[in-house]
């Protein structure tokens, strides 16, 4: 399988209770390599940017609002099939729904604040990474 590189963000609900360690280990145990990484505080509009393609959902003012409450994390994770494996670890979207070991299931505390983000496709994987990162910061 190919080398790929992800979007990662840990989210506000993790960095507030000091979890980025715990979940930076996660990453690393399943074979992913953190290749970038830094905290910020996104404003409210930069976050609805990022999730422009949720626009329309319901929950996009709750998200962007959220997103913009407390520092976040965002990292680029690369290692094979890197975009498969990032949501595999990260789990459901729902941690009710969540695989037992995996980030949401052990650390997300409801469907709106999951704890992590991660790409979903090659495609979407470079546009993410290029909002937050220029080519420079990428060490692999
Ligand atoms: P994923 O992050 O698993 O790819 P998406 O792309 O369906 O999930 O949703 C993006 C983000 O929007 C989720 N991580 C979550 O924070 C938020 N979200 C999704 N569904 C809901 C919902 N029903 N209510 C509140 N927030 C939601």
């Amino acid at each position: 399988m190919a080398i790929e590189r992800t979007l990662s963000i840990i989210k506000p609900d993790a960095t507030k209770r000091n979890l980025t360690g715990k979940i930076n280990a996660k990453f690393e145990d399943a074979g992913l390599r953190i290749i970038a990484q830094k905290r910020i505080h996104l404003t409210k509009a930069q976050a609805g940017e990022f999730y422009a393609v949720h626009k329309e959902r319901p929950f996009f003012d709750e998200l962007t609002t959220f997103m913009a409450s407390e520092p976040v994390v965002v990292q680029v994770l690369e290692g094979e099939g890197a975009i498969a494996k990032n949501r595999e670890v990260m789990g459901a979207t729902n941690p009710a729904d969540a695989a037992p070991g995996t980030i949401r299931a052990e650390f997300a505390e409801s469907v709106g604040e999951n704890s992590v983000h991660g790409s979903d496709a090659p495609e979407t994987a470079a546009v993410e990474i290029a909002f937050y990162f220029s080519g420079l910061e990428l060490v692999g």
